[in-house]
């Protein structure tokens, strides 16, 4: 642009200094300026209309309106979404227990054991047979002493409801740290008289025998008898020769009978240790 515009002025200077030569000043030792400032110069024709001027530039923003009158009440809007589900409650009471099932179908039979090969767990495992034994005995043997037992200022007695020779029911008595039921007085003998008839039973052994010595009878303890007794009438008849041992029958009466014979007994404790 701006060499067009030398090239411009450079073309109106030669153009001058031709002015001059055609007007004789080509001697003049003048420049082309003191030509431009000393002639006048005649205005040249209009030029032709320029070109559209570029789109421009976009406008300022315009000032804020006063406030509009108030519209019209909308209308209902749509249903909105589910809410989010909400939080779990409290724990419940607890509900009352149901009726008891039925039993179900029993199970296939189980697989053959193993051969046990291990011979020295035997001999403690047939000790814990015996022991296990020895206490069910003994809780058979309390649970029916809670259950009926008898007792005088010195003595508790007590049935023991299994069917015993005589010899097996002393034993048995002695290792209960007691003695086959000894009957010495009336009350002793009335007080286990109840007893046996209460209980519903017919005849008790009772310590009282005359294995020893035929016709001398001497209780468990062996004291000899004294005086007190209570043979049925007619007894002791040792008629075969081998009723040694006494029964009480739920009279409270004695009858020698053969030891042998088995039946429940009557066991004696004494309340003071000596
Ligand atoms: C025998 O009975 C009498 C009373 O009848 C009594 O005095 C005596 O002490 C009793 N004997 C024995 C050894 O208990
Ligand atoms: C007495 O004992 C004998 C021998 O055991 C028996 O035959 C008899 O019936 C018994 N008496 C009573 C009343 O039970
Ligand atoms: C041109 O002008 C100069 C001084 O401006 C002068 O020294 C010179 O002699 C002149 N030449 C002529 C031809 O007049
Ligand atoms: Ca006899
Ligand atoms: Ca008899």
């Amino acid at each position: 642009m701006k060499n067009q515009l030398w090239k411009h002025e450079t073309s109106l200077l030669l153009f001058l200094v031709l002015l001059a030569q055609i007007f004789g000043l080509d001697d003049d030792n003048r420049s082309a300026t003191e030509i431009c400032s000393t002639h006048t110069i005649l205005p040249g024709p209009k030029g032709d209309e320029g070109k559209k001027g570029d789109q421009g530039e976009m406008g300022k923003h315009g000032k804020l309106g006063p406030t509009g009158s108030k519209g019209d009440k909308g209308a209902v809007g749509d249903i909105g979404d589910q809410g989010i589900m909400g939080k779990i409650g409290p724990i419940g009471r607890k509900g009352d227990k149901g009726l008891k099932g039925l039993s179900g179908v029993s199970g296939g039979k189980g697989k053959a054991g193993a051969v046990c090969d291990c011979g020295k767990y035997r001999k403690v495992v047939g000790q814990l047979d015996i022991n296990v034994a020895r206490l069910k005995s003994s809780i058979k043997f309390v649970k029916n002493v809670l259950a009926g037992i008898r007792e005088t200022e010195e003595k508790y007695y007590y049935i023991v409801q299994e069917e015993k020779s005589y010899k097996e029911a002393l034993t048995h008595c002695r290792i209960r740290d007691g003695v086959l039921a000894m009957p010495k007085d009336e009350a002793a003998n009335a007080v286990i008289s109840d007893y046996v008839s209460q209980s519903g039973l017919f005849r008790v052994f009772i310590g009282l025998s005359d294995m020893e010595n035929e016709g001398q009878f001497v209780y468990a303890d062996r004291t000899p008898l004294q005086n007190y007794s209570n043979w049925k009438e007619g007894e002791p008849q040792d008629t075969s020769g081998q009723e040694d041992c006494v029964e009480m029958l739920s009279t409270g009466q004695w009858n020698d009978t053969e030891c042998h014979h088995t039946m429940y007994f009557v066991c004696e404790f004494p309340k003071k240790r000596k």
